[in-house]
């Protein structure tokens, strides 16, 4: 198992609650008595009470951290945003605010189509700027992946423009970045009234050239009323299943159309929304271990009343993960805690659930459960340090910012010990480093 040679570890971290999430435990997987970390290369060589370790910490790490008995989970996942895009939305708020709805908008030329507009008028520098203070904010919370999907370019340049910026960020800020191609997201203008030619497009055209420049992970499509038939749908998933590439869907969000079954039958990596499901869309989610991507932003900014059915998930062992959606149409929100909290009032999950939704069934959704979402040896090294009491208070609080530290890669990017450049604000002084504290020149 661990290597017991003296510095084989680069770093440990000892003293730690680890919420762990492993499935099957104690609740949240939790370790409480004196958790350690041993991390080599960016992964996670040890995990543990440190009753355990095979040998004194500084015989067995060249730095130690003492994280003080804070708890530690792994870092957040994202695993359902639209953090490209340009402008924003306020005035379609005050719209509906007096009474037209999210669709009715949207058939008007509004919705989806203006954001469209401001983000092929935007620069590649500029669309980058207001990327990176969204994407701030999410890492000040813990997350360490994010997926971004493009779809408010609906055409090839601004499509390219949009995942390009995606493909930008990890070199300038510590998180991985996971990218979806969501073309079929709308009906752009020069379309209009020919929506067939256009998914013509996106699944001949714009996908293959996509797929070639490595630009997208996956395949998304709003399925829906306002967006794309199932069927038109099922041309964009054969033609991303041609090139090699996983499928998610925009699923009964509106309306049931038949969404999650469809992407169940093209082994989707997960069905997003879900609002309208049905039963046999539970079932066939089940068959093929699609997780169920919840989406309380967006619940709660289109007023929505009808519930995604939790209780039918749950018994059909359907994995649940919740993200923000962060876009500006119908979720403007770059707290994933606030949506953990969202999912518990709303949706009533269990904070426990709610944090395994944006942990362990989040990097199922992205196919990363290999390699992220929870605390164990061979993971990424990735994790987020808590100023709480338990962990339920993640999801407990409306608002606020309990993160102390973050660790990305093994190495610390918010906190105290994080080197310059990776500061943030919010970290509290308190933990104690042999060797960490020095910032570098
Ligand atoms: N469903 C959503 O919630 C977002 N896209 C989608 O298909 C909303 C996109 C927007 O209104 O800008
Ligand atoms: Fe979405």
């Amino acid at each position: 198992m661990q290597d017991k040679d003296s510095g084989t570890w680069s770093s440990l971290w000892i003293n730690g609650r680890l919420a762990t999430m492993r499935p099957g435990g104690a609740p949240y997987g939790a370790i409480e008595d004196g958790g350690a970390l041993g991390v080599v290369g960016g992964r996670l060589a040890w995990v543990g009470p440190m009753a355990d370790l095979p040998d004194a910490p500084e015989r067995l790490a060249g730095e130690v951290h003492d994280l003080g008995g804070r708890w530690v989970t792994p870092g957040l996942i994202d695993c359902h945003t639209h953090l490209v895009y340009a402008g924003d939305r306020a005035r379609e708020f005050e719209m509906r605010l007096q009474g037209a709805s999210y669709e009715e908008i949207a058939r008007a030329g509004g919705g989806i189509r203006s954001t469209v507009s401001a983000t092929r008028a935007a620069g590649e520098a500029e669309l980058l700027a207001v990327t990176e203070r969204r994407l701030r904010a999410l890492l000040a919370e813990g997350a360490t992946v994010v997926e971004i999907k493009s779809g408010y370019g609906l055409d090839l340049a601004t499509e390219r423009k949009m995942l390009r910026v995606a493909r930008a960020l990890p070199a300038i800020h510590p998180v991985t970045i996971r990218t979806t191609f969501l073309g079929a997201h709308a009906l752009p203008p020069e379309f209009e009234g020919r929506p067939d030619d256009y998914i013509d497009a996106v699944a001949n055209e714009m996908l293959p050239a996509i797929a070639a420049e490595g630009l997208a992970d996956a395949v998304d499509a709003f399925c829906e009323r306002i967006g794309f038939t199932a069927e038109q749908t099922r041309r964009v998933f054969a033609a991303a299943q041609r090139l090699g590439l996983p499928v998610k869907l925009h699923a009964e969000q509106l309306s049931d159309m038949g969404g999650a079954a469809l992407a169940a039958e093209f082994r989707a990596l997960s069905a997003d929304h879900l609002e309208y499901l049905s039963a046999e869309g539970v079932a066939a989610m089940a068959r093929a271990g699609t997780v169920a991507v919840l989406l309380p932003g967006a619940f709660y900014f289109l007023r929505e009343t009808r519930l995604p059915p939790v209780d039918a998930l749950r018994q059909a062992g359907v994995p649940i993960a919740i993200a923000t959606d962060s876009n500006p149409g119908t979720s403007p929100t770059t707290s994933l805690l606030l949506m953990l909290n969202m999912a518990c009032t709303f949706f009533r999950l269990t904070p426990e659930e709610a944090l395994a939704g944006a942990t362990r069934s989040a990097a199922r959704a992205l196919g990363l459960e290999d390699s992220h979402g929870t605390l164990e040896t061979g993971k990424a090294a990735d994790f987020a340090i808590w100023d709480i009491d338990h962990p339920a208070e993640l999801a407990y609080r409306i608002g606020g910012n309990p993160c102390a530290g973050v660790v990305k890669a093994g190495a610390p990017v918010i906190g105290p010990e994080a080197k310059a450049g990776g500061a943030t604000p919010a970290a509290r002084a308190g933990s104690v480093s042999r060797t960490g504290a020095a910032p570098e020149a």
